[in-house]
Formats: C-alpha cells, sequence, structure tokens
C-alpha cells in the first residue's frame, strides 16, 4: 500500500479529497483509498502490485472485463486516424442503430459523456415536451449530480425537495418531489394532488445506487399507468441496468415501455459515454431539431463510441446473459450459506449480473429499510477482503458487479476466503 499512500498524499494536495469521484476515497469503509495501475479480465493490479478480484467493475462499465482483447484491438486500430474532430462519424450511428435495435421503442438517441449529462438532459425534454416543472424522483436513486436530482427529504410531511448540497438552489429542488421506492400509492396519492404540475418521474427501473434494491411486482406498471394518466412523462434510468439485465434493459425485459430512458457505463465499454432517448415526438425536440438546446464537445467521440460499439456487437454475438447469471447464482448461493452458517442474516437482492450484500434478514424495499441494515458488518467484510485481494465496492450502498471473466473457478476461489473470513467481532 506504499506507493498508493504516497500518490494519495500527493493527490490530496491537488485534488479535492485527493479524488475525481468522492466513493473512490474509501471513506466510507475508513481506509485510505487504492490506486490502480492496471486491470486484466477479472482482476486489477494497484500501484503497489497487489492483485485483486474486481467487483467494481469501473461501477458496472466493464461486462466484458478489463481490456477486453477484440476491445483493445479495435480502440488501438481507429486511435491511430485520430481522436477527435468536432464532427459526426459513422461509428455514432452504428452505435446509435445497435441501441435501437435493442430497445425498438426508442426512436431517436443523443450521446452525451456521463450519465450524469443523460439524466440532466432528459429531464429538460421532458420539461419541454408537457411545459411542466414537477419531477418525481425516488430516495436512494441516484440520477448523477446535477441540482434538479441532488434533494433530500423536505423536513416532516413536505413532499417537495430540499437541497442535498450546499450551492443547489432552493428554487430547483422545489420542483423535485421526493418518494421512497416501491411506494407507488405515494406516487397516486402525489398526483392527484399535483398530477397537472408534473413533468415526469424518473427511477432506477432497478435501483442500484443504495445497492441494489429491487421494484415490487405493481410498482413500474403502477408507475407507467399513473404518469399516462395525468400526461406526465416516465423516464427509466437505465445507466446501470442497460446491457447488464439483458441485451436491452429492464424495459425490454419487462416490456414495460417508458418515454425516455437514460444509459452509460456499458454503452461506453468503459469509455466516457452517456446517452438518452426516447419516442420520436420527444426526441424530435432536442436541438437542432428542435428548440430544446443540449450539446457536447466530445458527445460521439470516435474513440468512445468504437469500444461501445465493439462492446454490444460482443454482448450481442456472444450473449453472455445466461452464463454470468449462472455464475452469479452459484456465487450467491452459497455466499448466503456461508454467512448463515456463521450466524449472520443476510440478503442479497440480484440481477442478471450484478448484485449486493445486505445484512439484514430480508432485502431492503427502500431506502429506509437500507438504513437499518448492518453496516458495520459490511465494512469488516470489505476490509477483510481487501486484505485477502477482493476489491468489494467500497460503499455499503453500491452494487457489485460480474464480468464474462468472473467463472466459477474465480468465484470459488472468493468463497472459500469468506468462508475463512470470521466477520463477528
Ligand atoms: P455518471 O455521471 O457518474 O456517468 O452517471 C450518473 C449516474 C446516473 N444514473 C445512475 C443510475 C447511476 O448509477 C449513475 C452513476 N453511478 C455511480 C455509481 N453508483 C457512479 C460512481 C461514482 O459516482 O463515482
Amino acid at each position: 500500500m506504499e506507493k498508493s499512500k504516497e500518490l494519495y498524499a500527493r493527490a490530496k494536495e491537488v485534488m479535492p479529497g485527493g479524488v475525481s469521484s468522492p466513493v473512490r476515497a474509501f471513506k466510507a469503509v475508513e481506509l485510505p483509498p487504492i490506486f490502480v495501475e492496471r486491470g486484466e479480465g477479472a482482476y486489477i493490479y494497484d500501484v503497489d502490485g497487489k492483485k485483486y478480484v474486481d467487483f467494481v467493475l469501473s461501477w458496472g462499465p466493464l461486462i466484458l472485463g478489463h481490456a477486453h482483447p477484440e476491445v483493445v484491438k479495435e480502440v488501438k486500430r481507429v486511435c491511430e486516424r485520430g481522436f477527435s474532430y468536432g464532427m459526426s462519424t459513422e461509428k455514432e450511428v452504428l452505435l446509435a442503430e445497435k441501441i435501437k435495435k435493442a430497445f425498438p421503442f426508442v426512436d431517436g438517441i443523443r450521446f452525451v459523456n456521463s450519465g450524469t449529462e443523460a439524466t440532466m438532459s432528459a429531464l429538460r425534454v421532458a420539461r419541454a415536451f408537457t411545459k411542466r416543472n414537477k419531477v418525481i424522483k425516488f430516495e436512494g436513486c441516484y440520477h448523477g449530480h446535477s441540482d434538479s436530482f441532488l434533494v433530500k427529504a423536505g423536513s416532516g410531511g413536505l413532499t417537495f425537495g430540499v437541497p442535498s448540497s450546499p450551492g443547489v438552489p432552493e428554487s430547483v429542488t422545489k420542483d423535485t418531489v421526493l418518494l421512497p421506492y416501491n411506494d407507488i400509492e405515494g406516487v397516486k396519492e402525489i398526483f392527484k394532488k399535483q398530477g397537472e404540475e408534473i413533468a415526469c418521474v424518473i427511477v432506477e427501473p432497478i435501483a442500484g445506487n443504495m445497492g441494489v434494491v429491487l421494484p415490487e411486482n405493481e410498482f413500474l406498471q403502477g408507475l407507467r399507468e399513473v404518469t399516462q394518466k395525468y400526461g406526465a412523462l416516465l423516464i427509466f434510468d437505465e445507466v446501470i441496468t442497460g446491457f447488464r439485465v439483458e441485451f436491452g434493459g429492464v424495459s425490454t425485459r419487462k416490456r414495460i415501455i417508458p418515454d425516455l430512458i437514460t444509459l452509460g457505463k456499458v454503452i461506453g465499454g468503459g469509455f466516457p459515454v452517456g446517452a438518452y432517448g426516447g419516442r420520436k415526438e420527444i426526441m424530435e425536440l432536442v436541438s437542432p431539431e428542435g428548440p430544446v438546446y443540449q450539446a457536447g464537445t466530445l458527445s460521439g467521440n470516435p474513440i468512445a463510441m468504437t469500444a461501445g460499439l465493439k462492446t454490444l456487437e460482443i454482448l450481442e454475438k456472444e450473449n453472455p446473459y445466461s452464463y454470468i447469471k449462472e455464475n452469479l447464482e452459484f456465487f450467491t448461493q452459497n455466499l448466503k450459506d456461508i454467512f448463515y452458517k456463521n450466524g449472520i442474516p443476510v440478503s442479497i437482492p440480484r440481477s442478471t449480473t450484478f448484485f449486493s450484500i445486505f445484512f439484514s434478514e430480508k432485502p431492503p424495499r427502500n431506502l429506509n429499510e437500507v438504513q437499518e441494515t448492518d453496516k458495520k458488518i459490511f465494512i469488516r467484510l470489505f476490509k477483510k477482503a481487501l486484505e485477502k485481494g477482493i476489491l468489494l465496492p467500497p460503499s455499503p450502498f453500491e452494487a457489485m458487479f460480474l464480468s464474462v471473466f468472473h467463472d466459477k473457478n474465480v468465484l470459488s476461489q472468493i468463497l472459500e476466503i469468506f468462508e475463512n473470513i470470521i466477520l463477528k467481532e
């Protein structure tokens, strides 16, 4: 950890908190962060040469693992032609067509450089389309760091949000209504009172930012029906779930069609790509076709498009989803047994290629129940796993991801290590 510590000390001299994104500072697990040198398949190596099985996978993009040879080869090839033109290229058309093939209800798609830009822009289009301002989001769902989404529950019974960060004006968050995830009755109540003012509901169709919290049966369908009834738009934020639950997303798997979706992570294959898209009558509002302004110097960057396109081509051809799901089931079933044998209650909500571990009898249904889980055990598990060369997400409120390289052999070794990690003090 010497080189990581030295780098961290230098990083703190020149970067707030010494990181480019807060969760990487390992604050939630009370440790100094590791600095990574390289990744390969299911593994990453820190700057001190230590090897880890990686369950973070850059927070989701790397379903093909680190440095997939075919993606590396294709990216190297196109790099020789230049990196960015500020002009359109064939690559963005090909990637847009590929995404449309996976999400047939998407008539138009716009590439941006992050999930934050995607959700921020989708909200703007929804407000323009409906000529309304209010947005409903759910506690524990994260849609990036644009002002409208940095809200926490208002005091008492107030339903509109108050800023969860300094620098976010109340004038913005007063239009954001915050409700518990899975609380479809609460959503219907709000629509009864303020339905004509609500531009949209934005939701992670499987929540992945409070740990993994699954939607209850009627939740998503209920959102679809109530938004339709009041002329509001439904936005599925599939930045995590897009191309991680299947070659498509929750919207295609559950056949619940939102008005807009946002994507990121996997569609860039590890390069900075986000996207938002939806049906024609909404997306034709986006400049230059329509009046809703949104732009980006590096949007549709040819290298990022190439990495994303190659990633989706491999996923479409190899369709690894049932293989990864089988490995995930093998891993999580055995993991549950290990914890129960140690007298430690655990619930492991999961979907196809990602999961999280809660130390609670039952899987949480919303953020309040997540906050009641035992975080101290998670922190102990994280620390002991890290020592043993296993990198879990450095927060109990994040999802853990598998790649095509997390096979039964790798996972069996992890289970053996967990078997020997005694979690009780
Ligand atoms: P980015 O701006 O970080 O690319 O995407 C924002 C975003 C939007 N929507 C969902 C559902 C997301 O999960 C995210 C970002 N995810 C977090 C991890 N849970 C990014 C990790 C970080 O903040 O460093």
